[in-house]
């Protein structure tokens, strides 16, 4: 089964995928992540790209399309997968077609002031990648990951004016992905708890 899971910055798409990956059993690949990833090596690539999540913009389409090829050969993606934050525009899109072809789509959607909300309250763990949110989604112990035990940290690019730079880039270059979309788009409304719009994604998957 092969899923993207699509909405704004910070809407909630790592937390849903990361449900959805522990309920169906397939990997949740993480473009975010993948590109946080390279920016831990000291290359020149790998400053290009820690500047760019920085600002709140997209990461060049080549890059993040090597990166996605890579993640999609190992074997864990041959029964299935999780797109989180892939595609980002319309040319990642139609990369993606050439690429494979995807069962369901899912939209998140919430309210601007919900998406910065969350985002401004996010912390993740910087050994196994958990996300809390210091009010809605709070660890057990502050700071320290109920998972792994691992350091929570809040991301560089979740501050105010990033933030605002990301909802931009989204409004001009991933929302035109909906119209793209159009006839497979599964929209799910995620204000309420995880565990309350979840049941409604396992029904489009299984009815
Ligand atoms: P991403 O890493 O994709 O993530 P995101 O949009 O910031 O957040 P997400 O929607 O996953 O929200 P989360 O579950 O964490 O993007 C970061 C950057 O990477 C981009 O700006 C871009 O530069 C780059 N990038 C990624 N993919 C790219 C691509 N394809 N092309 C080019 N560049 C790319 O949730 C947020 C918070 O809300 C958390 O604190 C969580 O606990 C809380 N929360 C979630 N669901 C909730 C709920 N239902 N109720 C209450 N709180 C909730």
């Amino acid at each position: 089964m092969k899923i993207i899971v699509l909405g704004g910055p910070g809407v909630g798409k790592g937390t849903t995928s990361k449900i959805i990956r522990d309920h169906y059993n397939i990997p949740q690949i993480s473009t975010g992540d993948l590109c946080r990833e390279e920016t831990k090596e000291d290359t020149e690539r790998g400053r290009r790209i820690k500047a760019i999540l920085d600002s709140g913009t997209l990461v060049p389409d080549d890059i993040v399309l090597e990166l996605l090829k890579k993640r999609l050969g190992q074997p864990d993606a041959e029964k299935g997968f999780i797109l989180d934050g892939y595609p980002r525009n319309i040319s990642q899109a139609k990369a993606l077609e050439r690429i494979t072809k995807i069962d369901f789509i899912f939209n998140l959607q919430a309210s601007e002031s919900t998406i910065i909300q969350r985002l401004s309250g996010r912390r993740t763990c910087r050994k196994c990648g958990a996300i809390f949110h210091t009010i809605n989604i709070p660890p057990k112990k502050e700071g320290i990951c109920d998972k792994c035990g691992g350091e929570l940290f809040h991301r560089t690019d979740d501050q105010p004016a990033t933030i605002r730079e990301r909802l931009k880039v989204y409004e001009e270059q991933t929302k035109p992905l909906l119209d793209f979309y159009a006839d497979k788009l599964i929209n799910i409304n995620v204000e309420g708890t995880p565990e309350s719009y979840f049941k409604k994604i396992v029904e489009f998957i299984e009815c």
